[in-house]
């Protein structure tokens, strides 16, 4: 697809469908439902320091957190946006224990979302970056019938699209539905998403690496070691380059575009790490490995990694595919590293 100056999200969803004959055109209308979802997100993101919409709800999530508004709002606002579009047949979000239900009166459709709507949310106080994640699967369970949790426990390969929109210095867009990469930048003139990223392909390698070294306490022998040689050699005759801003979109967004390896390990504490895998890792490890990268959870692919339960975390280290190769080899010599689901 040839981008022009004004390519918008909208026209690019309907080319790219173009050159799938095969489709009914439904995985786009729900794209630019999602985008106008991301929109409404974003405006209120933008926002956060004006209004009295910060701090705690008071609620905790299903994982224990403390959840802040803005998290509920986002959450909110993508089923809200979502369920009434025919294109879905269940539904579910990092912020709720059980699949969200498609209400009896809207139609019912074949695909399924899982999504985390405000990821990162300690930052939003300090104003970093945070940004939205999701994930799309068709249905395995029969049509017309709601959708049930056997539709949203698929092995991430099986995903049809995902993406995630990054709340930054400027608003964007990232998603995949297999067939490249491609990133728009929301212009708040217009209020359109336009074509600023075209066809992201992952460097083959990196220098910057990206881990919260606070945990090296917990960290078994073998990602100690790595870090310690990423520490102690080069790069292109430079040293490597720390950066991890805790911010899951951010980090995954930075990696895509200059290379390189984000980790959130297996450790002593945690044996399956942090992220979750429906709302966080699948979604990202098909970005990027669409660009090209390779993502594992120290063992295997991730987009291999049979889920059995909506709310399961998973270790995980992606990038570069030479920055995984690598860690692998570290982790596969490494007796303690007994992580993953
Ligand atoms: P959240 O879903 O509660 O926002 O947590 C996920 C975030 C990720 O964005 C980020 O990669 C990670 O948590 C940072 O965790 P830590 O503060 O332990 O380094
Ligand atoms: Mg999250």
């Amino acid at each position: 697809m040839k981008p022009t100056r004004f390519m918008t999200l909208n026209r690019h969803i309907l080319e790219g469908e173009k050159m799938h004959p095969e489709a009914t055109g439904e995985l786009s209308a729900l794209l630019s439902q999602l985008s106008m979802a991301a929109k409404v997100i974003s405006l209120e993101v933008n926002k956060a320091g004006l209004v009295d919409i910060l701090g705690f709800t008071g609620d905790s999530n299903v994982h224990g957190e403390q959840v802040k508004k803005l998290d509920m709002f986002a959450h909110e606002i993508l089923i809200r946006a979502m369920d009434h579009g025919g294109h879905f047949c269940v539904m579910a979000s990092e912020e709720e224990e059980d699949i969200i239900r498609i209400p009896q009166k809207h139609k019912i459709g074949k695909y399924v979302l899982l999504f985390d709507p405000l990821d990162g949310s300690s930052n939003i106080d300090a104003n970093v970056s945070i940004g939205t994640i999701f994930s799309i699967l068709k249905r395995v369970t029969p049509d017309g019938k709601p959708g049930t949790i056997e539709d949203c426990l698929q092995e991430g390969y099986k995903q049809v699209a995902a993406g995630y929109v990054l709340y930054g210095s400027s608003t964007m867009l990232v998603y995949t539905t297999g067939h490249g990469v491609y990133g728009f930048t929301l212009d708040p003139a217009f209020g359109e998403f336009l074509l600023s990223h075209d066809n992201i392909q992952i460097p083959e390698n990196g220098r910057i690496y990206s881990i919260n070294e606070g945990n090296y306490l917990y960290w078994h022998n073998g990602l100690k070691k790595y870090i310690k040689y990423l520490q102690s050699n080069t790069y292109d005759d430079k040293p490597y380059q720390a950066r991890y801003i805790g911010s899951m979109v951010a980090d995954v967004h930075r990696t895509l575009l200059y290379g390189g390896i984000f980790m959130y390990p297996a450790d002593k504490r945690n044996p399956n790490g942090k992220l979750r895998l429906m709302y966080e890792c699948n979604p990202m490890s098909f970005l990027i490995e669409s660009a090209g990268g390779r993502a594992i959870d120290g063992k295997r692919r991730i987009l291999e990694i049979v889920p059995k339960d909506l709310h399961q975390r998973t270790p995980i280290y992606l990038g570069s595919k030479k920055c995984v190769d690598l860690i692998e080899s570290y982790l596969k010599e490494d007796e303690e590293n007994k992580g993953g689901n």
